[in-house]
């Protein structure tokens, strides 16, 4: 019933986290891979060359509609998830697809890790996040289309390579880019310009929303404590533009689209799915209630279809109605 596909990438359920919450230790990863959870993908958070503490504490909070973060990328390097794709996968019954999220500091540690991965035959596929809003003195390359359009370039380079050795042992590769939410019909057309002159294959849309500012209105001060409280905003709040996102690029691309933002019911998921989306993945959420919330939402979704006389999510995927 929630099978799906995204790129050439068969998964069992439509549903996964979010890169970030609870995927940056050995731990963790271990509890993605668990086969109760019904979560259907491993997918690490963004890495850097080397590991990094993140940013000052407090760095996140969150209210019944939304999150605030600064975590400023804390990971324990891309060696560390590269190294531990096997001994992880191993763990889950149907070996889940690994997916390393990659956010290098600068292009060439990109081009590094990039190599490092499509020369794993235990990592099942990429999602390079072009859209971290929390790194001092970084702009976010989704927001800069020519550097969005050089990396893309030379991404796809190290991948074609890559895959061409892979073929041979018979396993693919996914080739996503994690998007920064885009509010300009004009951007939109950028992004997809440069996408659609691409092999890139998956889109998960959207990041959270940067540089946000939460008040704790009983201390009067900000609710978290770096770059003087802004952060990326997350959860209920963000599921409007979570939504147009996931609809524009489903209709103006070719690539399976991951829904992400503000879902939190099977209602929400399949909203996304509506929209268009192959997959939903959960963050705020899956913060707020750990690994159960997969099955929760699967459970609720379910009810949705059946009530409805779907039997698969391809028959409602981007089938939302428009005025005439
Ligand atoms: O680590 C973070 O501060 C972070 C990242 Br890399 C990201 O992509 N999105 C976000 O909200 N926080």
């Amino acid at each position: 019933m929630f099978k799906t596909k995204i790129g050439n990438l068969d998964l069992e359920t439509c549903i996964y986290n979010a890169s970030g919450v609870y995927c940056v230790s050995f731990d963790e990863l271990l509890k993605l891979a668990a086969p109760c959870f019904s979560n259907s993908v491993i997918l690490t958070k963004s890495c850097t060359l080397e590991g990094r503490i993140g940013n000052n504490l407090p760095r996140y909070y969150d209210t019944e509609l939304l999150s605030i973060n600064s975590s400023g990328l804390p990971n324990l390097g891309y060696k560390f998830y590269c190294d531990n794709a096997r001994i992880i996968k191993d763990h889950s019954e149907f070996k889940k697809p690994y997916i390393l999220s990659i956010s290098g500091l600068t292009l060439e540690d990109n081009y590094k890790i990039i190599t490092e991965a499509v020369n794993n035959n235990f990592i099942d596929g990429i999602e390079l996040n072009l859209s971290c809003p929390n790194i001092i003195g970084k702009p976010q390359v989704g927001y800069d289309f020519t550097i969005m359009e050089e990396i893309i370039r030379k991404a796809s380079e190290i991948i074609e390579t890559g895959r061409d050795a892979r073929l041979e042992s018979g396993s693919g590769f996914l080739f996503g880019l994690k998007l920064p939410p885009y509010f300009d019909i004009s951007h939109f057309d950028m992004a997809c310009d440069i996408i659609n002159n691409s092999n890139v294959q998956s889109l998960t849309c959207i990041n959270s929303i940067g540089n946000g500012l939460v008040i704790d209105t009983e201390k009067e001060l900000v609710a978290i404590a770096p770059k003087n409280g802004y952060g990326g905003i997350g959860g209920t709040v963000i599921k409007p533009t979570a939504l147009a996102n996931v609809h524009y690029f489903y209709r103006n691309t070719k690539c399976s689209i991951i829904g992400c933002g503000g879902i939190s019911s099977g209602m929400d998921a399949f909203e996304h799915i509506l929209c268009g989306a192959s997959a939903v993945q959960i963050g705020t959420h899956f913060h707020k209630k750990r690994n159960v919330c997969f099955k929760e939402i699967l459970t609720e979704l379910g009810s949705i279809m059946k009530s409805k006389n779907y039997k698969t999510i391809d028959d409602f995927r981007g089938k939302l109605v428009h005025y005439k």
